[in-house]
């Protein structure tokens, strides 16, 4: 396998003008006829052309019209005799591919007897020969042709130019992209769809025409997605003064895609887990998850599509920036700023879970990777998620406005082009000279080439007479591999003192400063710093990293009684949640360094448990925070914090806790159940949400009482309210209650759900990841998974199937998964390897569910090892499973 690396790049030697690619869609044997003209690029030396192909046969090469010679090498079509000279010049290639056998779902595909494509990273190369990189930006005009009844529907990126009928029941259309564009946003989609549209008028009084394509049955699943895309249109016209550059914007579902969806130019393809939602058949989880989709990928069209990569290194450019956009659109859409806040800790909560593990093990890589071998092992969590951080930290030193400076000054220079990460966060400060970013510039970038997660131990000191109280911050990197030693990150800070009796959150008074407010940005950026605040007139508790200002983790030594007083007062919603956490983990932490393999009985945890009960009962916090307090930190995240795992143990422990929380607050799980599940006609807007989410969470505790009283009560409520509810948010709850608590009632449930839902894959996707992520009891859940598989709704070969019942069992569910008897890893070796020979982007998403096998305590470590080691003992795997083995086995 062939080691990409960031430093080999060199421009192109020749520039692709325009395309002209003519489609004679079968899915056995479809023609593409690709008409390109080309010149060379001046500014670096002549070269042979190259061509990028994969899986395709090729029948014919014509330059200007003529045959010529040519050579393959390592699949690239190699061109040497050319014309010379800055000339333009015509190259005409024709090929033909089988998109019926490609369950790559890279390039074009059928899917549902519909023809769709996926294109980036580096799949155009499975369509046509073509320079499939992102820094070569060409005018696309496409021709489809097929046969009218099995697909009336063809659509390609930019405007419909001509269509109409051919000999022999085929019908054609023709489509213009109006911008140029790379060709890993080419697309196009073939079958028999139907369309939601609507007609919208931009502020600047332009129209366009908004499309949402899916299968017929599935129109009444269309208006949520409609009215995303509307908002994000709305959206990004005020906050970063972006319009729609399009006359027509099309959105079009397919049940089988390797991610969530596709920003295509004009046409974007998606998911349907990510367009498809009515109140029977979606929770209120994937109402949020499709607006923040729509968003994600329609502001695509601007950070993406009109500035674009110039190498796959750059990813973070468009994706980092893309995610913070979409989280800041959804944060602006909150109607107070509790919901904001509700969000925040929602994406820390991911970043932490997922991104936090990735960069302290062996996938770690830069936001900005110096290498790689297989692209798609690359679009990561730290790639979006702490690239999104890395974007939102200049906005935090830049400020609000200045970051919109920023982008504007983006726009003005690289409009049209493919650039590296460097210009945009050099736009950014330029846009604002006398900011902490622009002064900081080289050492900021270290986000962008060091890997891992920035630890920051802090230790107080508090003079009573001088009223004066003094933080000492020290950082320091992990080793991540290829990278030993790290500098010292620029690490905004944002702090607040409360105070440790009063409660109140104290003026800060910073030593020659003249502004005096309630929380305070300290930049952060030698390896140990101190800053001391005057004035403070009584022992502060201090509350660091507010809003999670940075990705980093806090050592802090908290004693219960100053992380009770930042969960009871601190104004800051982000810290007094994570307040509770830090409580929770403390607890977690001693019970299971406790008794190593032993009982999982636990003692009172009484101070913890009123804590709860106090916020449960608070008067005044939404229910959502409340929702997200009275949530235990995930087992994943107890993990991470912990040297040597134990998933047992870990599970145990974090269990009994659950249960001690259950039984403790019965009453009050009683009285919040009471309060929050009556929310009149369904609406998924964050308040009511945030409502049902506290209902079920009160229905699950109340059901896992019941479970150790006996009562059959709740359990019965349970499943009145899942037979009752009248939508998806309220059944499911209901049904998870009942199934996680292991009640006998599960399993006429289950059986009624899928009676009733049979028909939606989308909630089938439910019923088999429900009980594949079902807590375990003696070991249950693996034979459940297993037979599972032979249920004729299964089907590995569709993505979100397969996502649905052997990830929910791999990656996301480690009590059940690791197993002293290896068998959970006997189960992921074999689904490795049979996903292999037909996803290689799916299977080695499965593959990393063992990163962290190194940290396991035994017996799991040694059987986690021979697991990989079997994986990597076959002799055929994909580049994209061999890079992730074999960094893990290194
Ligand atoms: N930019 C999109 C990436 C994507 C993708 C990558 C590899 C293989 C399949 C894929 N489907 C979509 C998604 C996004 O970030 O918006
Ligand atoms: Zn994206």
């Amino acid at each position: 396998a062939t080691v990409v690396r960031r430093a080999d790049y060199t421009a192109p030697a020749f520039w692709i003008d325009t395309v002209h690619l003519c489609f004679d869609l079968d899915p056995a044997k479809t023609r593409v006829l690709n008409k390109m003209t080309l010149r060379r690029n001046p500014d670096v030396p002549a070269a042979a052309l190259r061509l990028d192909g994969d899986d395709l046969n090729l029948a014919r090469v014509l330059v200007n019209g003529a045959g010529t010679s040519f050579k393959m090498d390592s699949g690239q079509l190699v061109l040497e005799n050319l014309p010379e000279g800055n000339e333009p010049f015509a190259l005409e290639i024709f090929t033909t591919c089988a998109p019926v056998k490609n369950t790559k779902l890279m390039g074009l595909y059928v899917s549902n007897e519909s023809f769709f494509t996926q294109c980036e990273a580096e799949g155009f190369r499975r369509i046509t020969y073509f320079m499939d990189r992102p820094d070569v930006m060409a005018s696309f005009t496409v021709t489809l042709r097929a046969d009218k009844e099995k697909y009336p529907v063809l659509l390609s990126n930019g405007n419909l130019t001509d269509s109409g009928d051919l000999d022999d029941g085929r019908h054609f259309a023709t489509w213009i992209d109006p911008h140029k564009k790379p060709c890993y946003l080419f697309a196009l989609v073939a079958g028999k769809l139907v369309c939601r549209e609507q007609h919208i008028i931009s502020r600047s009084g332009k129209e366009h025409l908004l499309q949402v394509y899916v299968r017929p049955g599935d129109m009444d699943k269309t208006e949520h997605a409609m009215q995303s895309l509307i908002k994000s249109v709305i959206w990004d016209e005020a906050r970063f003064g972006l319009p729609l550059d399009l006359e027509r914007f099309m959105i079009v579902a397919t049940s089988d895609f390797n991610m969530g969806a596709m920003e295509n130019k004009g046409l974007n393809i998606f998911n349907t887990k990510y367009v498809l939602a009515n109140q029977a058949t979606a929770t209120d989880v994937d109402f949020a998850n499709i607006e923040s989709v729509v968003g994600h990928e329609y502001f695509h069209n601007w950070t993406g599509n009109r500035i674009t990569c110039r190498d796959w290194f750059q990813l973070s450019l468009k994706e980092g920036l893309t995610v913070f956009r979409d989280q800041e659109f959804s944060m602006d859409l909150c109607a107070d700023p509790s919901a904001r806040a509700v969000k925040r800790i929602e994406d820390v909560r991911v970043l932490r879970t997922a991104q936090f593990p990735e960069d302290a093990g062996p996938m770690a890589h830069p936001v900005r990777p110096d290498s790689y071998i297989e692209i798609n092992n690359f679009y990561t969590v730290t790639i979006y998620e702490k690239g999104a951080e890395v974007v939102r930290m200049m906005q935090t030193l830049v400020g609000r406005a200045g970051f919109a400076k920023g982008m504007t000054l983006y726009f003005a220079r690289h409009d049209g082009s493919a650039v590296t990460c460097d210009d945009f966060a050099q736009a950014v400060a330029d846009a604002n000279p006398d900011s902490a970013l622009a002064k900081l510039l080289p050492q900021f970038k270290r986000w962008y080439s060091q890997a891992g997660t920035p630890r920051l131990a802090a230790t107080a000191t508090y003079d009573a007479e001088a009223h004066t109280y003094t933080l000492n911050f020290a950082q320091s990197c992990p080793a991540t591999p290829g990278q030993e030693s790290k500098e010292p990150f620029v690490i905004p800070v944002s702090l607040g003192l409360i105070g440790a009796a009063s409660g109140a959150a104290l003026p800060l008074q910073v030593h020659g400063q003249s502004n005096v407010g309630d929380s305070h940005l300290f930049v952060m950026t030698q390896a140990s710093e101190s800053i001391t605040f005057e004035k403070v007139l009584e022992e502060p508790v201090p509350s660091i990293l507010r809003g999670f200002s940075a990705p980093v983790v806090v050592d802090y030594a908290y004693t219960d009684a100053q992380l009770l007083a930042l969960l009871a007062n601190d104004p800051d919603p982000f810290n007094r949640w994570e307040a509770g956490q830090r409580l929770a983990l403390l607890i977690a932490i001693k019970y299971i360094a406790s008794d190593a393999g032993g009982s999982s009985a636990i003692g009172q945890n009484d101070t913890y448990i009123s804590a709860m009960r106090a916020v449960l009962r608070h008067p005044t916090l939404d229910a959502a925070f409340k929702e997200l307090v009275l949530t235990l930190p995930s087992e994943t995240y107890i993990a991470d914090q912990l040297e040597v795992i134990d998933p047992q143990r870990i599970h145990a422990v974090r269990e009994a806790m659950r249960e001690q929380l259950a039984t403790a607050l019965f009453e009050d799980w009683q009285w919040a159940y009471a309060a929050h599940s009556q929310n009149g006609a369904y609406q998924p807007d964050t308040l009511s949400s945030g409502r049902r989410a506290l209902a079920g969470l009160a229905l699950n505790y109340l059901c896992l009482a019941a479970r150790s009283s006996g009562d059959a009560i709740w359990p019965g409520k349970a499943y009145q309210r899942f037979k009752d509810a009248d939508n998806m948010t309220d059944r499911f709850n209901a049904l998870n209650a009942l199934v996680q608590s292991g009640h006998a009632l599960a399993t006429p449930a289950l059986a009624r759900f899928h009676s009733l839902f049979q028909f939606e894959e989308l909630v089938l996707d439910k019923w088999f990841a429900l009980q594949a992520g079902c807590t375990d009891r003696g070991g249950q859940v693996l034979p459940a998974v297993r037979q599972l598989l032979k249920h004729p709704n299964f089907n590995i070969r569709n993505p979100n199937r397969a996502r649905s019942l052997i990830f929910s069992y791999c990656s996301a569910n480690p009590g059940a998964f690791h197993r002293a008897d290896a068998a959970g890893y006997v189960f992921w070796s074999e689904h490795v390897l049979e996903l292999d020979a037909i996803n290689p982007q799916v299977a080695a998403r499965l593959a990393r569910a063992l990163d962290r096998w190194k940290k396991l305590a035994e017996p799991y470590r040694h059987a986690a090892q021979a697991a990989l080691q079997r994986v990597a003992a076959k002799a055929d795997l994909s580049n994209d499973v061999r890079e992730v083995i074999s960094r893990a086995l290194a």
